[in-house]
């Protein structure tokens, strides 16, 4: 058992209670890769299992679980919508290294402006002042990735594991049952708009396959290759999809 897979269980969980969800495939080789770090006389298996569904208004609903022990465990877990919605996509980001834990968790925006802010982050700032108080701001974080977070992005690096497994499994389930009633609402947007919503699904996802902050710690449990497949092939895969489509 990992500090995070409870985490995903509840995500699985409560998208299967709210929404019409179908698997969505992970390429073969994917689902399951165990690799070993550590040193000889004390070797660590590190196991990545991956999880991917879909929805009528989400396109990909993923999630990658990472355990290689007490000291090492990672859950990426994010939603990107169909290209017709102007839904933020879901992103959360718990991770536990030997220095601490990290917590990234937010709806993050496709636009910038007051209209998308009111739409799809002010019924958010109230929940996120409210676990503020106990999670504060965890710091400086890349300059380039803030242009792709929302008022309400929730960013903490807690002392305690304590703190994950309460206050921040708080977050993450209120997080997730604001991003559920988003996407009930939900309703496609007029074709003039959507290749806008397409160009910032590019950009983001561009951008996170890019600067995917796990990518030398994958590649040093599993290689380059298998890396680089996972990230372009699954992980963030929109640009091959699109490819592929065409
Ligand atoms: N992050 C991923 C995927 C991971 C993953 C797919 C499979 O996008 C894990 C695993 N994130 C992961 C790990 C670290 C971070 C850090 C292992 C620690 C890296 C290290 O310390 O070596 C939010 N995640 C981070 C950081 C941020 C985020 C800001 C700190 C990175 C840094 O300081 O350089 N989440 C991350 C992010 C976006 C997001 C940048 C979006 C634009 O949604």
């Amino acid at each position: 058992m990992t500090i995070y897979q409870k985490f995903l269980d509840h995500a699985i969980a409560t998208l299967n209670e709210n929404l019409d969800l179908s698997d969505y495939p992970i390429p073969e080789g994917f689902e399951r890769k165990e690799g070993v770090t550590g040193s000889k006389s004390k070797p660590q298996t590190v196991i990545t299992e991956s999880y991917g569904s879909c929805s009528p208004k989400l396109r990909q609903i993923r999630a990658a679980h990472v355990n290689g022990g007490a000291m090492l465990q990672v859950l990426n877990f994010v939603i990107f919508p169909q290209l017709e919605y102007d839904i933020p996509f879901f992103g959360a980001d718990l991770v536990t290294l030997p220095g601490g834990h990290l917590i990234a968790i937010d709806m993050q925006p496709l636009f910038h402006t007051d209209a998308y802010k009111t739409k799809y982050s002010e019924p958010l700032m109230e929940m996120f002042k409210g676990y503020q108080k106990d999670l504060p701001w965890g710091g400086d974080f890349p300059e380039e990735a803030q242009q792709f977070f929302s008022p309400a992005f929730l960013w903490t690096r807690p002392a305690e594991t304590e703190a994950v497994e309460t206050t921040v499994f708080e977050a993450f389930k209120d997080y997730l049952d604001q991003y559920i009633a988003f996407v009930k609402a939900a309703e496609p947007v007029a074709e003039s708009e959507q290749e806008a919503i397409k160009q910032s699904h590019v950009a983001y996802l561009n951008y996170r396959a890019e600067k995917d902050p796990a990518r030398g710690m994958l590649t040093r449990f599993y290689g380059e290759e298998w890396t680089e497949e996972y990230i372009h092939g699954f992980l963030f895969d929109l640009e091959r999809k699109l490819a592929g489509a065409a």
